[in-house]
């Protein structure tokens, strides 16, 4: 009896760890990471609204054009900082992943002035 008892805890246990597993992995493969783009008007925008959702491994796309921001959550196992970027760059977009806090606020802001240089999409809007 003592043994029975013993034996369904141990089931129990392997059950609930392979679910916790289950469920890690499933989040791992994910990652949400925001890229600041030169994007400079709503046509900018919508080119990336009309491509970079479309990329392999990308699940969710949010664009705030007022702070050139692009926040992307994409799979891991899929693709990663280094290809979404060349994305942008073959849309005609210089992308970079944003630093975390205020470290280089004020470099950015210089930049999205300064490397609009070269954007060029010549398409209708
Ligand atoms: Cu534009």
């Amino acid at each position: 009896m003592k043994r029975l008892a013993f034996i369904t805890t141990i089931a129990l246990f392997t059950v609930s760890l392979l679910q916790t597993n289950a469920i890690a992995a499933g989040k791992k493969n994910k990652k949400t990471q925001t890229f600041i783009v030169s994007m400079d008007c709503q046509g900018c925008v919508n080119k990336i609204e009309d491509n970079i959702p479309y990329e392999k491994g990308v699940k969710d796309l949010k664009v705030s054009l007022d702070n050139k921001e692009c926040t992307l959550t994409y799979r891991t196992d899929k693709t990663n900082s280094e290809k979404l970027i060349e994305a942008f760059q073959k849309l005609g977009y210089k992308a970079e992943i944003k630093k975390e806090k205020n470290e280089v606020k004020s470099q950015n802001i210089e930049q999205g002035v300064g490397e609009h240089e070269g954007h060029n999409h010549n398409m209708k809007h």
